[in-house]
This record gives structure tokens, C-alpha cells and sequence, in this order.
């Protein structure tokens, strides 16, 4: 029983990813929404990892792996919203830029994944230097992308 529970759990979570990849935006406004919604709950969960690697918050191994979880999860989804044709103007800080160079784009998000994907592993032990180490590493692709791309 506890198996079909997972299975259809797993479909779930399948269905919604494809749809958020498939997601058409009717307007630019709602790409940049979507993508700043995906931002700012990522963000959030990464400042509370952020304070368990600083030490602002004693280290707890659950709390640490399931917030690296959300974000491996939210990590796929924003960029194809940054894509989207005059999501440039309006209420955004993404610079005009990106959309002449989706590649570069792609290749830094692909970057950011490829992190978090480390970070993922590294939170599933107990080895809290690599951790660290990790969290560093995620935190200087995000600078990366923010660098080249942000206003
Ligand atoms: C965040 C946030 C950023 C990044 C960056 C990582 O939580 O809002 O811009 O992480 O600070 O270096």
C-alpha cells in the first residue's frame, strides 16, 4: 500500500514539473512574476541554509537536506521565464540583454543546477566542511547569473 502511495506521489510531482515546463505565459507580466516568485521562495529557503552554514543557526541535517531539497525542485523552473519576449520591461531588474543570448542564459542556469545537484548530494551525509564548501559554491553561481544578467 505504502508503494502506491509513493507511486502516485511520484506521478504527482512529475505531472506538476511537466506542466511548469510546458507553462505558456499569456503576457510578459506573468513570466516575470512567475520567475519572481520562484526567486524569492528560493531565496528563502537558501537564506535558511545560509544561516545553518554561517552558524546563525545550530546545523540540523533534516532541516538542511529537505530546504536543499525545495530548492533542487525550484531550481529547473524560472528560466524559461526569462525568455519570454518584453519580459524585460516593465516591473523587472533583468537587464535587455538576456533575451539576444538565451545560451548564455542556459549555460548559467545549467551551472546553478549542476551546484545545487552537488549540494543535494553533499546534504544527504554528515559532512558538514563539504557542505559548506558546496553552499559556497551555489551561492557563487547565483552571483554569476545575478552578475551578468541583473540591473
Ligand atoms: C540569495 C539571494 C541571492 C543569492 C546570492 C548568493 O538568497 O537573494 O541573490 O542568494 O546572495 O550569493
Amino acid at each position: 500500500m505504502k508503494s502506491i502511495v509513493k507511486i502516485i506521489a511520484v506521478l504527482v510531482v512529475f505531472g506538476i514539473l511537466i506542466g511548469a515546463a510546458m507553462a505558456q505565459f499569456s503576457k510578459p507580466e506573468d513570466a516575470i512574476k512567475y520567475r519572481q516568485s520562484v526567486m524569492i521562495v528560493m531565496a528563502h529557503h537558501f537564506g535558511l541554509l545560509g544561516a545553518m552554514v554561517k552558524g546563525n543557526q545550530p546545523y540540523d541535517q533534516m532541516a538542511f537536506a529537505s530546504n536543499t531539497a525545495v530548492i533542487e525542485t525550484l531550481s529547473g523552473l524560472p528560466w524559461e521565464a526569462f525568455l519570454v519576449p518584453g519580459s524585460d520591461r516593465g516591473e523587472t531588474t533583468m537587464k535587455s540583454s538576456v533575451l539576444k543570448d538565451p545560451d548564455g542564459l542556459k549555460s548559467l542556469s545549467q551551472q546553478f543546477q549542476i551546484e545545487v545537484g552537488k549540494l543535494s548530494a553533499a546534504a544527504k551525509g554528515n559532512d558538514f566542511d563539504t557542505i559548506k564548501a558546496q553552499f559556497g559554491a551555489v551561492a557563487q553561481s547565483c552571483k554569476n547569473c545575478h552578475g551578468k544578467n541583473r540591473k
